[in-house]
């Protein structure tokens, strides 16, 4: 395999993976599909990582798509194979993920790039990030959950509208529209993850996995959002989290989760 497109730094519990790609905007090939998904896989595997931030490099691009120099010569059957071996490998295992994963769009998100970030539980943006699906300008629809995920965050309107027009929008207005949780300068993007994530470390690991399943639940055919959360809530009552976090409430103290 050539040279790795990721970089995997740690600090404290927070694995930053950036995709490093910088001379094509960090598009997704399938080699960095590949690497993403064995990155999540081993973060979230280990215990001492309580939360990921993925970016990409460079101040010009998150992702600017999936490379489309490789998926210009798919035929149909290739296209619907990759398509769902895309969902399976990287955009639902994201979304599925008990690590919670706040992605920092540093720049251009579009079409697999944005279906990246919208995988993601926390959207951060930078001020110069620009954020679209331009599928449809090159023929094809977006593959990747993208006609899923953005009409559940900014709903159905404005999803058909940025999907039918292949239109950029701005940092401003995608927070306008719920499609990103916060903007910052490009200079303090990094810093506003790493406050986010410094709440969520201090909380209980395992109950916030149970909380991604109680709330993806909504999202996925078959499954009941009430029903999971009845039965993810009674769950947490076997954890060792649970224990330390009731008993550090009643002894007037900082629960330490392990
Ligand atoms: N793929 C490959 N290379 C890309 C790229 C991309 N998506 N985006 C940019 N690059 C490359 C450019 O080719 C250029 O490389 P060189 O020519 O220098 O070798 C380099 O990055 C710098 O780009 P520009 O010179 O174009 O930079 P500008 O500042 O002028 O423009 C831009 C920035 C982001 C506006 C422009 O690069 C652009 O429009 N990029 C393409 C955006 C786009 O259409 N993205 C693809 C959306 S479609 C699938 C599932 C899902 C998908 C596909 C298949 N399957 C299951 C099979 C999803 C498709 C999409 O994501």
């Amino acid at each position: 395999m050539s040279e790795s497109n990721i970089i995997i730094e740690n600090n404290d519990s927070v694995r930053t993976i950036t995709i490093n790609r910088p001379k094509q905007l960090n598009a997704l090939n399938s080699q960095t599909i590949s690497e993403l998904s064995q990155a999540l896989k081993e973060a979230d595997a280990e215990i001492g990582v309580k939360v990921i931030v993925l970016t990409g490099s460079g101040e010009k691009a998150f992702v600017a798509g999936a490379d489309i120099k490789e998926f210009a010569s798919f035929s149909v059957e290739e296209g619907k194979k990759l398509s769902k071996e895309g969902h399976d490998k990287l955009f639902d295992l994201a979304q599925n993920l008990s690590t919670p994963i706040i992605a920092a769009i540093n720049g251009f998100a579009l079409g697999g790039g944005l279906e990246l970030a919208m995988s993601a539980h926390i959207r951060v943006a930078s001020d110069n990030a620009k954020m679209g699906l331009p599928e449809v300008s090159l023929g094809v629809i977006p593959g990747y959950g993208g006609t899923q995920r953005l009409a559940q965050l900014v709903g159905r309107g404005k999803a058909m509208e940025m999907i039918a027009t292949a239109g950029m929008i701005s940092a401003e207005d995608a927070q306008k529209w719920g499609l990103v949780n916060h903007v910052t300068t490009v200079d303090r993007l990094m810093e506003k993850c790493h406050e986010i994530a410094g709440k969520i470390v201090k909380n209980s690991s395992s109950a916030i996995g149970l909380a991604i399943k109680a709330v993806n639940a909504n999202y996925t055919d078959g499954e009941n959002g009430f029903e999971t959360e009845i039965e993810e809530f009674g769950n947490c009552f076997g954890t060792d989290d649970f224990k330390e976090g009731t008993t550090a409430f009643i002894e007037r103290r900082k629960a330490n989760f392990k």
